[in-house]
């Protein structure tokens, strides 16, 4: 009898362990810019989820299916993975010399380009995404 609720401890333990240890179920606000600098197009703002470590990819994927005005495009990079190639219909095109860079603004308003691209870049709290068309 002295035993349950040592059991009980134990059982409730396992079930909330897998959720501690890889942070399922956590999901933070991440907000992401749309900004083509070769048109005067208005900025697009969204705002979508990331999870708790998670990839900028995953984030982008929940919000073509939360926004249906959003719409992205990526090829497959054997070294480097997913190459962002196009951003609401508008794709990058080596003859032009345009792409879609990506940059990140930070909650000082400090705008960085990451050293990787969009399925291994892990955004932090408060840290707003933008994605620009420009040229290289
Ligand atoms: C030129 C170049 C570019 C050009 C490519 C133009 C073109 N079509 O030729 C442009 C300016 C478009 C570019 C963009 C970016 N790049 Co770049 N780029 C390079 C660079 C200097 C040379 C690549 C090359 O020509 N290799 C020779 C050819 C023969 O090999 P290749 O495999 O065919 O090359 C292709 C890939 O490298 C691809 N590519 C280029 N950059 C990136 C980035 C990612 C994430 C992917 C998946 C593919 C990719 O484009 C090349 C041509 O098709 C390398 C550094 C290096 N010295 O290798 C960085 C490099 C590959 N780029 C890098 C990065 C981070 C980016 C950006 C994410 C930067 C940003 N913050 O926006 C963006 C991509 C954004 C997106 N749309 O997904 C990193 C990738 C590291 C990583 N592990 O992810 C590298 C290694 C530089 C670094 N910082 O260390 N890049």
């Amino acid at each position: 009898m002295a035993m349950m609720p040592v059991l009980l401890s134990a059982a409730i333990l396992l079930l909330l362990l897998p959720g501690t240890l890889t942070g399922s179920g956590t999901l933070s606000p991440l907000d992401v810019v749309v900004e083509n600098s070769l048109t005067d197009a208005p900025l697009l703002n969204y705002t979508t989820h990331v999870a708790y470590r998670g990839i900028l990819l995953g984030a982008l994927k929940r919000l073509v299916d939360s926004n249906a005005s959003f719409n992205f495009t990526y090829t497959e990079n054997l070294n480097y993975g997913p190459y962002l190639e196009s951003v609401n219909d508008v794709a990058g095109n080596d003859e032009e010399h345009t792409y879609w860079q990506l940059l990140v603004q930070s909650a000082d308003g400090k705008i960085t380009a990451p050293d990787v691209g969009i399925g291994c870049y892990i955004p932090s709290a408060n840290e707003k995404i933008i994605l620009k068309f420009t040229k290289w």
